[in-house]
């Protein structure tokens, strides 16, 4: 490739990906991440529960070069899943980001496409990750310059608040890094006070074990009475530590239809979700991240849910 500068590149993965319904775009030099020490504080104090897998690929998450033969650039992208009404039949609550079509694939894809477009026209090669490959996607979002990791360990934008998903392209070719993104949080704390597990066990650490958001999703087994008690009437994640967070009153409705509430979620009764039967799952939830807990799980956390609002005994 010749006579090509970075900013022409630059500007034309930004096109694209406005163009494909992303809401933010950064660059950072793809390197050793700066944070090893509190990723592994975080490992060596369990807080990430059962979640074995946080253990592997260590060498990879800690440096994300690793990932690309000659890996240079690390772009990362955020698109908004915004929704409005994640109070389902008045009862329970649902975290937004599971309200519509899961993100991965749909994510990867777009993704994928930008990188074709980068291979055909400028000869650049790279890898799109989304979510579940071993990069520590908040620090990356937050060194490429497209928001900061909140108190809550959320990535907060300024434009769209922190209901964004965030993924990103690894390429073998140099980019002007963006800056890393200014800390907004201030002397606030709301979303350290409103957390009904005191789950956090300092501000950008949170415990997992104590978290809804693990306890309904990623848990296996059956519950304990203080788990059970904890989830509140939340079956399924939970938002109550970005919901407090003022930054997300700038939070708008997503434009993109995928990830916009299904009906079949929303409309459902009370009743309905207390009855809920594996058909009636499974065609509520084709194609949703809800499928991670499985028939099983949704249905525990329904009943914990139930009993902790008094829907039943
Ligand atoms: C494991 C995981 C979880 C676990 C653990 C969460 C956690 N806080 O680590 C559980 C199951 C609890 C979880 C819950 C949720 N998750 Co989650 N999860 C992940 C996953 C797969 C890995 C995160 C990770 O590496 N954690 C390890 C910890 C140590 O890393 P960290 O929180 O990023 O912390 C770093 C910084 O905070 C920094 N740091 C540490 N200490 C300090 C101190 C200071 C002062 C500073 C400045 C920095 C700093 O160093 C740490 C290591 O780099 C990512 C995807 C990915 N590959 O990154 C999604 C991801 C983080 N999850 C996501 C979402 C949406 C959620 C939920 C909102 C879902 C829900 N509604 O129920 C909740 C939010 C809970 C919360 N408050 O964090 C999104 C977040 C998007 C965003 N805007 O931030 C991600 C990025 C997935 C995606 N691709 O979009 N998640
Ligand atoms: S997701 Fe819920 S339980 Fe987890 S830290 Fe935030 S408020 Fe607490
Ligand atoms: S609630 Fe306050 S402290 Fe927590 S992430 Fe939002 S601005 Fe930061």
């Amino acid at each position: 490739m010749e006579n090509v500068s970075q900013s022409v590149i630059k500007e034309f993965i930004t096109k694209k990906a406005m163009e494909l319904d992303f809401v933010k775009v950064g660059f950072a030099k793809c390197e050793k991440v700066e944070v090893e020490s509190e990723f592994k504080n975080w490992i060596n104090n369990s807080y990430h529960a059962e979640m074995k897998w946080m253990e592997n690929y260590s060498e990879k998450r800690m440096d994300p070069s690793l990932l690309l033969d000659n890996a240079k650039t690390m772009v990362v992208f955020a698109t908004n899943y915004y929704n409005k009404n994640n109070k389902i039949a008045d009862e329970f609550s649902f975290a937004r980001y599971a309200l519509g079509t899961d993100y991965h694939e749909l994510i990867k894809n777009k993704l994928n496409g930008i990188l074709n477009e980068l291979k055909e026209k400028y000869q650049i090669n790279g890898r799109a990750f989304v979510d579940t490959a071993p990069i520590l996607e908040r620090y990356w979002a937050e060194k490429s310059g497209i928001g900061w990791i909140g108190k809550n360990c959320n990535l907060i934008t300024r434009d769209y608040g922190s209901f964004v998903f965030l993924s990103e392209i690894i390429i073998d070719y140099d980019l002007n890094p963006d800056q890393k993104h200014k800390n907004f949080c201030g002397t606030c704390d709301k979303c350290i006070k409103s957390c009904p597990t005191d789950a956090f066990v300092k501000e950008n650490v949170l415990d997992s074990k104590k978290c809804i958001s693990y306890i309904t999703i990623e848990k296996r087994e059956e519950f304990t009475e203080t788990e059970s008690k904890m989830i509140g009437n939340n079956i399924y994640g939970c938002d109550i530590c970005q919901d407090v967070c003022p930054w997300n009153r700038f939070a708008k409705e997503t434009q993109i239809t995928e990830f916009q509430a299904r009906e079949s979620i929303i409309e459902k009764s009370a009743k309905d979700w207390l009855e809920i039967d594996i058909e009636t799952y499974q065609d509520t939830f084709r194609k949703s991240a809800v499928k991670r807990a499985k028939y099983s799980g949704l249905k525990r956390n329904i009943l914990a849910s139930a009993k902790n609002t008094k829907l039943i005994r």
